[in-house]
């Protein structure tokens, strides 16, 4: 008899559920990395402060954004691109945490992607009542690569849809710690976020964090 599958004390696998053919949720992954993370992103926020940008029609998006890593994601009246320079400060955006790097391969990697390493991570800051609207991330040069998604903070609403815009978007709840990884077949799927409801959490308050890693160039 395998005494440890009653074995509090055993180390558990993440949580994971899957979203698709090759899209997984680990439910809490980025716990033990969560205060680590934080404080990388503190120092990557004073040299790139998050800001509100603006899309090709003219929007000034709900999210603010920021980016660290080789290349950085922006949008503005031109449209949407990786650039190696901040638009705010003309300085290269700042470097990549190790543990985002980190935290980035190894989930990959429990998802079945080994082998990534991501050149860019987009921030995304939620206020209550902040949305995504549906999207692809296709501004990648290689959609070889999955994408890491970690969130951090309040839970939201996450729409996870099919590959043309009108499929129907399943809804998956996402909380402080949870990591989601597409790649392959699902890379190409439009998602969203629902707009955030005011639950404050404890750690981050009335916000919620989300960071994207990529493989961008
Ligand atoms: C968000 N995420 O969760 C928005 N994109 O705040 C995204 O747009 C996203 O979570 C690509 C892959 C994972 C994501
Ligand atoms: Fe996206």
């Amino acid at each position: 008899m395998n005494l440890d599958l009653f074995d509090d004390a055993a180390p558990q696998p993440a949580r994971s559920e899957s979203i698709g053919p090759r899209s997984v949720v680990l439910r809490g992954y980025a716990l033990p990395a969560a205060d680590a993370l934080l404080q990388s992103l503190d120092e990557v926020i004073r040299q790139s402060p998050f800001r509100r940008m603006e899309t090709p029609g003219g929007h000034l998006m709900s999210v603010a954004l920021s980016n660290c890593g080789r290349l950085g994601w922006t949008t503005d009246r031109d449209g949407y691109r990786y650039t190696p320079v901040d638009p705010l400060s003309d300085q290269p955006w700042p470097g990549m945490p190790p543990a985002f790097a980190a935290l980035g391969r190894e989930a990959a990697a429990a998802a079945g992607f080994a082998g990534f390493e991501p050149d860019a991570c987009l921030l995304n800051r939620y206020e209550p009542g902040a949305r995504m609207s549906l999207h692809q991330d296709r501004n990648e040069r290689d959609f070889s690569a999955p994408i890491v998604s970690v969130s951090l903070g309040m839970p939201a609403m996450f729409l996870f849809g099919g590959l043309a815009r009108s499929d129907p978007a399943a809804r998956v709840p996402l909380f402080h710690g949870d990591v989601v990884v597409w790649g392959g077949a699902d890379r190409l799927r439009f998602h969203g976020v629902l707009p955030l409801k005011d639950r404050p959490h404890p750690r981050l308050g009335s916000l919620r964090l989300n960071l994207t890693l990529r493989k961008a160039g």
